[in-house]
């Protein structure tokens, strides 16, 4: 890719969750935006949405639709990343995929700006954007494992209904509704009713009784941490929030680190804000994350039980840090970098 004033930026799964955000996030970080194309499936396309004021006419994602495009952001799922993002690198377009295709590629980065910016530039035409529940968590782990070298984490997720995309939002609305007047539950989307519910499962099952979603967490955050040492282990579950992942971490350091020590590197880390005041109930909720960009710490403790042991609470709006925002992120350093020629 060349150096531009504007380059030519293409959304494909425009329509969906993740991918409405994505055109938002693009027009409130004045991303330097020459000509903006819209992808989605037969279901969408012709519908018409809006950029910069500019109303933009949604296409239908086909093979050839690449030529021109410098940049394209793709969020419609793994199988079209699998089938679509080759054909674009080869057509020279830059792909940063929300997807799980290619994270655990070790030709492909796998990029969140806090922790490991110089990643992108090793790309061969596709970029990884980590797992939503991953990219949160490591914000606000590396500047602490860079001060005291995290040996082992524990963590528990509380993961909103809009990972899993518009149907899965649209279910809790329905379930909900019916429920408070006394309705049945109609269970499509979720593998059990999520209105007034916990469900400990997220994405499918593999041999070793985890979920593909804990996984992604334990191998994701080993790459971008570039530490294969790190020990791991997680539990998903799904909460009947709309957005916002929430997450009780615990690490253990190889060097002790007191909460204060904690709180203060954290209150200067990139990307962070520290919300811990206990005694005035400040601390984050993912009602108060939705919308931002930032990544919010509380609940800062020392662990009793163990001699260099901190618990923390960690949340984000899944939507922007955990996939829109952080793939415009790695797109503006893609564009830093490029070769003047
Ligand atoms: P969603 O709300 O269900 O949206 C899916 C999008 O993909 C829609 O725009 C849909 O278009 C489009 N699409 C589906 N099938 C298509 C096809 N055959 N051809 C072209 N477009 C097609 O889902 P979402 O929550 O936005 O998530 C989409 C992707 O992002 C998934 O890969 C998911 O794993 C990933 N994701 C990543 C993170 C992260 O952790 N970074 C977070 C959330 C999601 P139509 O309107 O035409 O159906
Ligand atoms: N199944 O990007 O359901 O790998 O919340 C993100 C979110 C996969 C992913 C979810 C998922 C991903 C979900």
């Amino acid at each position: 890719m060349l150096k531009k004033k504007k380059y030519n930026v293409a959304i494909v799964g425009a329509t969906g969750a993740v991918g409405k955000e994505m055109i938002n996030v693009l027009e409130e970080r004045k991303f330097p935006v020459e000509s903006l194309r819209l992808f989605a499936s037969e279901r969408s396309a012709g519908e018409s949405m809006t950029f910069m004021n500019q109303d933009l006419v949604v296409e239908l994602l086909q093979e050839n639709v690449f030529n021109g495009i410098d940049i394209a952001l793709f969020s419609a799922g793994e199988k079209i990343s699998l089938q679509y993002a080759p054909i674009a690198a080869r057509a020279g377009t830059v792909v940063i995929d929300n997807s799980s295709a290619f994270r655990m590629n070790p030709d492909i980065p796998l990029v969140v700006p806090e922790v490991n910016p110089d990643a992108v530039l090793k790309h061969n035409g596709i970029i990884a954007n980590p797992n939503c529940s991953t990219i949160q968590m490591v914000v606000a782990l590396k500047p602490l494992h860079d001060k005291a070298k995290i040996k082992r984490i524990v963590v528990t997720t509380f993961q909103s209904v809009s990972g899993k995309g518009k149907e899965a939002m649209d279910e809790l609305f329905e379930q909900t509704k019916s429920l408070l007047s006394f309705g049945d539950v109609k269970v499509e989307v979720f593998p059990h009713q999520i209105a007034f519910n916990c469900i400990p499962h997220i994405d499918a099952f593999l041999d070793n009784a985890y979920t593909k979603e804990e996984v992604k967490m334990v191998d994701e955050t080993k790459k971008i941490m570039e530490d294969d040492s790190l020990r791991i282990t997680a539990t998903t579950v799904r909460v009947p929030v709309y957005i916002g992942h929430s997450e009780s971490v615990n690490i253990e350091t190889e060097e002790h680190l007191s909460a204060n020590e904690a709180r203060a590197i954290l209150s200067s880390a990139p990307g962070v804000l520290v919300y811990d005041d206990p005694g005035r109930n400040i601390y984050p909720v993912p009602v108060d994350a939705a919308g931002k960009d930032e990544v919010f710490v509380g609940r800062i403790r020392e662990d009793e039980s163990i001699p260099n042991g901190l618990n923390l609470w960690i949340v984000a709006d899944n939507l922007r840090k955990g996939a829109a925002t952080n793939a415009v992120q790695i797109a503006e350093i893609l564009i830093r970098h490029t070769q003047k020629r």
